[in-house]
């Protein structure tokens, strides 16, 4: 029998490739969203759910984390692709057991992604019993028994490991590594190591905690905006509001970026309707340019180019003894700064120029902007946290700042934004499989057990467990492991080799189809939804990119009767796998989440009377270098490190390929499939390279190309690519997640935080013979 595909179809044809918009948002992000509102939730259904996005009586949007301002919220404090979020989970279609009779797990897994989610909502319990063709019904009880029963099977707690994903709440989250921890394992990964793992890693080290320490006021009092290796325009588009009116405010903006993002180079805020209607020249998509400067910098080069920035600050200084750096902040507070200033005098221009592909007066033209500014925030996202030495060139971050006292002062700070809507509160809960001793000793107080002290196993390292055969139970709360891990097929071969892989799912997803000998889809409530427990009607919590803890309600009647709350699902599991030897009345807990929140607010600092000031409002959890330039490293010091630049040689014919996100998509969600700010629409297999290279290579753009990558010696093949001509550097691709990931190695990860490196893919192209064909024809 032929295993189900754990990538998708290759479709290709009808792809077109036309010239990018000047402009992010505007009219047409408001089209859109009406668009989607009325054909996905229903005209009035959708309009009523959208004006409770993100305001204090509502739910927290699931569709990013960046946050909502704390007073003053705008009637419609959304943007487009926060309605698509919304829209996709509060859809009127629903999958049901006939649908799983009528579809065999190899007729679905031929599906496209986008096909997938576009069936709706799950609605009961499946399993896939072993050597069935098809999804089954199964009561819940009857589920719970059977993980209990696998789980109870394994030689050790080690051999599960239970995954989450981001949007899981503070609540759900709390009981969940709790229950882990009780049955016995750290085996904690999450969407985080995958992520903003090495901005954790790299931040914890420097500066004592793994966040970031500006708030939404803080952008206010900005003189300088520094956005790296981020596309706010799609994936964090409230963020535009932000920088824009820092920008009428006279901050200046500067964008380090491979490509020149809609957002970032041209911007047109759909809630301003009065400027829409008093300038014409708006509606035809001419918007505000927010960034004063762009740097094209080659994927990979941004390490490179923060040292040159930071040797430009030590030239100024030097010229101007005591007036670029913050000596005093330097004296009081950091360790490190001379052997910063000496290692960097001795790295040569010519190696950071080459490296980061930007000449000396681009790096220039961001020190004076730099100089200029009194206060700098930097924010980045996933074109920094995705390479080998990611921890590394956040820590460059670090350093550019604390030289001229930018860390615990108004209007400065280091800004990772962050991906999914709650992946921080989930951190700040305890899903962490290196958990710290402290935690572990509060828990273990808490709760009357001794909680298991040997660190677990990432993403990267149970997907390598779980094919060595060592890791037999995968748990997945949330999210779509297989085509969210690097090296799909690597990973599918993984899961495939487990007894057991259950999800906690809202949607259908391609993890549902590459399973273990036994699989469970498990459906949960969403956001949007009206959560009922013995307790009375519950709301859950939530903390966005800025440790802000808010509070989350939803409003629809539930897509199903059968649907399970997070925390009422990890309850009943907890009590079938622990029975007698639990150390918590779970079902109480879940019951009414007060009793949840209030273990929460004994654990974890900073819940101090957590129910009452949730209640009340949304609050900030306290932040040493943010509040008082309180840095709880071992020294007590805000640590200058150094770093070496490592050489990469490419060999001829090869690029460096980065793997993003479309503006139709969220993570292996595929909404839609066009890619409106770069120019694709109805197709998701494109390669965007320079036209230079494109030459060069004596390729034609809309051909059809296969990837292969080259790792250590390795080969991984996606065929069928189509050459998408666009303003990128030379010697650089880019591809689309997931569909890329096939060709992400399992071993190339970030140095200290073992995230994926899944910007940073060296690949060679080739005209596919299928491809070549297709587009003479289509040509023709
Ligand atoms: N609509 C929507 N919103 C989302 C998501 C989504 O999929 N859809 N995903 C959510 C999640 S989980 C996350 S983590 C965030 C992701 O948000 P982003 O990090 O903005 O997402 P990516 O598409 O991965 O974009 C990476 C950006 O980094 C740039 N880049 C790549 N390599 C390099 C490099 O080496 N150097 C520099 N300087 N830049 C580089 C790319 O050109 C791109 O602009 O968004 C969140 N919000
Ligand atoms: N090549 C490459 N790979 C990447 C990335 C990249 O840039 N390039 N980015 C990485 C990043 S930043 C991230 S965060 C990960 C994302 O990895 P994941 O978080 O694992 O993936 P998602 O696609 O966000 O998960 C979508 C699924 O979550 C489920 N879901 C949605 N809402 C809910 C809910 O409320 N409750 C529950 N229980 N389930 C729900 C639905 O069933 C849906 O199918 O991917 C990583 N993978
Ligand atoms: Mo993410």
């Amino acid at each position: 029998m032929k295993l189900p595909d754990a990538q998708p179809p290759i479709e290709t044809q009808g792809t077109e490739l036309k010239q990018p918009p000047h402009a992010a948002a505007g009219l047409r992000a408001l089209q859109k969203s009406v668009a989607i509102t009325s054909r996905e939730m229903g005209l009035v259904r959708g309009a009523k759910l959208l004006l409770k996005v993100n305001q204090v009586d509502g739910f927290d949007c699931q569709s990013c984390a960046w946050p909502s301002p704390d007073f003053d919220r705008h009637v419609a404090e959304f943007c487009e692709n926060g309605v698509k979020a919304v829209a996709d989970e509060a859809t009127t279609q629903k999958i049901t057991r006939e649908f799983f009779s009528e579809y065999s797990v190899a007729e679905l897994a031929a599906k496209s992604d986008h096909w997938l989610g576009k069936q709706g909502r799950l609605t009961e319990p499946m399993v896939l019993r072993p050597g069935a063709t098809h999804y089954a019904p199964i009561a819940w009880d009857e589920a719970f028994r059977l993980i209990a029963a696998e789980l109870r099977a394994l030689p050790s707690p080690d051999a599960a490991t239970f995954y989450t994903s981001g949007r899981t709440s503070n609540e759900a989250a709390f009981l969940y590594q709790l229950f882990v921890r009780a049955f016995g394992t750290n085996n904690l990964p999450d969407c985080s190591n995958m992520c903003h793992e090495s901005s954790g890693v790299a931040l914890g080290e420097t500066i004592g905690i793994g966040k970031g320490t500006v708030t939404l006021d803080d952008f206010e009092k900005a003189d300088a905006i520094f956005i790296v290796g981020q596309n706010p325009g799609t994936n964090h588009p409230r963020m535009l509001s932000t920088l824009q009116s820092a920008k009428r405010r006279g901050a200046r903006i500067v964008s380090i970026n491979p490509l020149p993002e809609a957002g970032t180079n041209a911007f047109v805020n759909p809630q301003d309707l009065k400027n829409l209607t008093r300038i014409p020249g708006v509606m035809l998509g001419r918007g505000t340019a927010l960034a004063d400067l762009w740097l094209p910098v080659r994927i990979g080069g941004d390490m490179a180019f923060f040292q040159g920035l930071i040797k430009e600050l030590i030239a100024r200084e030097e010229l101007h003894p005591g007036e670029v750096f913050d000596h005093v902040f330097i004296g009081e507070h950091t360790a490190g700064f001379e052997a910063l200033i000496a290692h960097l005098r001795r790295v040569a221009w010519d190696d950071i120029t080459r490296s980061s592909g930007l000449s000396r007066e681009q790096i220039r033209s961001a020190a004076e902007i730099a100089l200029q500014a009194k206060s700098v925030i930097v924010c980045w996202a996933m074109g920094l946290t995705q390479h080998k030495q990611a921890v590394g060139t956040i820590q460059e971050i670090v350093n550019f700042l604390l030289l001229r006292g930018n860390i615990g002062r108004p209007g400065a700070g280091v800004c990772p934004v962050r991906g999914h809507s709650n992946v921080q509160g989930d951190r700040t809960m305890g899903i962490f499989e290196r958990p710290s001793a402290a935690f572990l000793d509060r828990l273990a107080r808490e709760f009357w057990f001794s909680p298991p002290r040997e660190h677990g196993l990432d993403v990267v390292d149970s997907i390598k467990a779980m094919h060595a055969g060592n890791v037999r139970v995968l748990v997945a709360m949330g999210g779509n492991f297989l085509s969210a891990t690097p090296d799909t097929e690597f990973t599918a071969e993984a899961l495939r080799r487990c007894a057991l892989t259950a999800h906690v799912s809202t949607k259908l997803n391609r993890s549902h189809l590459i399973t273990g000998r036994t699989a469970l889809i498990l459906p949960c409530l969403g956001r949007t939804e009206i959560d009922r427990q013995a307790g009375g009607e519950q709301f859950i919590t939530v903390e966005d990119s800025m440790g802000i803890i808010n509070s989350s309600r939803g409003s629809l009647e539930p897509a199903s009767e059968f649907l399970l709350s997070e925390p009422a699902l990890v309850a009943r599991l907890a009590s079938a796998v622990l029975g007698e030897k639990s150390p918590v009345d779970w079902l109480a807990m879940a019951g009414d989440y007060d009793r949840i929140r209030e273990r929460i607010e004994r654990v974890i600092p900073g819940f101090e009377r957590f129910n009452d000031r949730v209640r009340i409002g949304p609050f900030y959890l306290p932040n040493g270098p943010r509040d008082s330039r309180t840095f709880t490293t071992p020294s007590g010091k805000a640590v200058f490190t150094t770093h070496t630049v490592e050489r990469h040689e490419l060999a001829p014919g090869q690029f460096v390929m980065m793997t993003i996100r479309t503006h139709d998509q969220f993570n292996t969600t595929i909404y839609g499939l066009d890619d409106r700010y770069r120019g694709v629409f109805n197709g998701r297999r494109v390669v965007f390279l320079n036209k230079d290279d494109i030459a060069a290579r004596g390729l034609m753009q809309g051909q059809l190309v296969d990837l292969t990558s080259h790792f250590r010696g390795e080969t991984r093949v996606a065929p069928s690519f189509m050459v998408a001509p666009y303003d990128i550097p030379r010697g650089c691709a880019a591809t689309y997640f997931p569909e890329a990931n096939v060709l992400v190695p399992i071993d190339s990860v970030a140095e200290g935080s073992n995230t994926p490196t899944s910007k940073y893919v060296v690949i060679t192209l080739a005209a596919s013979k299928d491809g070549v064909a297709a587009w003479n024809a289509r040509k023709g």
